[in-house]
């Protein structure tokens, strides 16, 4: 059996071929423009508000040449925006002891940027934020990122809520894409969606005069909308300047905004979506793949997490093998839909195609709770024992390895 100091190695999908995968090197010599977008849930996506649209620039993405996968959550431990950050790129979840980009800061690691870089990609990450931030500006070359553009470098022309606000940060960026040697991995954190979410009232698109007026659900949705309507002046910028059609732009939230934890929040959210807010729908963030001119209009339903990213990423860029220890799937060649959780839910807490399990914050598996995604009805516990085991067989493996700074290692077969 293949070990890591006593821990079941064989979670890792190290060695594993992606050759053979549907849509393998779909992508392949295109740039990669990620955006990791900031409170973003799945739920805002092809919805109303007052009969407008949220997010109308992303809904006409996903109804043209986009495979989206509308069933995919955040995986965080301590760090937050940062966490999805690390999740997404090393596809190994999050320290829940301090913030992962503190904690494995020391790391030698293996991300998709590091593999991107070996493909002959360009890395490049923006954020309108200060540089030390979450410590990125230290973890950033680690995590395989050649160049950090920060407020060091941007202009402060534009401050919304905690930073440079996203239309500036894009407008910013372009300049940097057009001298960059192509294909380039750039890879931005949005920031104008954060908490409180106030968007200057002549920023707003939305108009919001019914039952939500004044509520957090009508300032939650003008950010959203702000970031959407940013987003579409981004993608013009991209055409004009013939950077469009040879990329792909990668759509996810980060982290959710509206906390189920709160009464208030979670009768308003219910009433709005008509069904109960519950863990299913609050730490679903989605993922869009938008490539131009693919033909490909697809939606997944399968079960996936942000830890399953970056081997998704590298069948889509025609990278055939893992090299190193990671655990997400391949999201496009999975049926099977599995996400462990630590946070929010606490560890041993699973969600798949079917159901939520949620482990009892009392540590007592009969204590606990699962329910059916589509009815809402509840699932029998001794149904959901093997799911349990699995989340801490691999969230431990994962620990263990990045404790140990083993994510390069090969595996013993010996012990
Ligand atoms: C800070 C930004 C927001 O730079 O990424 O972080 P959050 O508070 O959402 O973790």
């Amino acid at each position: 059996q293949s070990t890591f100091g006593g821990y079941d190695a064989t979670v890792f999908n190290s060695g594993i071929n992606l050759g053979e995968g549907k849509y393998h090197g779909l992508i392949e010599g295109r740039n990669i423009i990620t955006i990791q977008v900031e409170s973003m849930h799945n739920f805002v996506l092809q919805r109303e508000i007052e009969g407008q649209p949220i997010t109308p620039i992303m809904n006409s993405l996903i109804n043209k040449d986009s495979i989206y996968f509308s069933r995919y959550y955040q995986q965080l431990g301590r760090g937050n925006t940062s966490d999805a950050e690390f999740v997404s790129n090393n596809s190994l979840y999050a320290s829940m002891k301090t913030y992962s980009y503190k904690e494995y800061e020391g790391n030698e690691l293996y991300t998709l940027p590091q593999v991107l870089k070996e493909e002959g990609y360009n890395t490049i990450a923006f954020h309108g934020n200060e540089p030390d931030f979450w410590n990125r500006k230290s973890i950033y070359p680690s995590i395989g990122f050649n160049t950090y553009i920060s407020t060091d470098e941007m202009e402060m022309d534009e401050v919304i809520g905690m930073g440079i606000s996203d239309g500036s940060l894009f407008k910013q960026s372009l300049g940097y894409l057009e001298k960059l040697p192509q294909p380039f991995y750039s890879f931005y954190v949005s920031l104008t969606s954060h908490n409180p979410f106030i968007i200057p009232e002549e920023q707003r698109g939305l108009t919001i005069d019914g039952e939500y007026k004044d509520t957090i659900i009508a300032d939650y949705f003008q950010s959203v909308n702000y970031f959407d309507r940013m987003l579409g002046e981004f993608i013009e910028e991209l055409k004009r300047r013939d950077l469009y059609d040879n990329s792909v732009i990668v759509i996810y939230g980060d982290h959710f905004a509206l906390d189920i934890r709160k009464d208030n929040i979670k009768e308003l959210i219910t009433d709005y979506l008509g069904k109960p807010y519950d863990f299913e729908e609050f730490l679903n963030v989605g993922l869009l793949i938008h490539i131009p001119g693919s033909g490909i209009t697809e939606t997944y339903t399968t079960a996936g997490g942000q830890i399953d990213f970056f081997p998704t990423m590298m069948n889509l860029v025609g990278v055939d093998e893992i090299k190193g220890n990671i655990l997400g799937k391949d999201l496009i060649n999975t049926e099977e839909g599995f996400v462990a959780h630590q946070t929010y839910m606490i560890r041993g807490s699973f969600i798949d195609n079917e159901k939520v399990f949620e482990f009892s914050r009392d540590g007592r598996y009969e204590n606990s709770r699962a329910w059916r995604i589509d009815n809402h009805e509840p699932v029998p516990l001794e149904e959901c024992r093997e799911g349990y085991e699995r989340a801490l067989r691999e969230i431990r493996a994962s620990e263990y390895l990045l404790d140990n700074n083993l994510s390069r290692q090969k595996q013993n077969s010996d012990e």
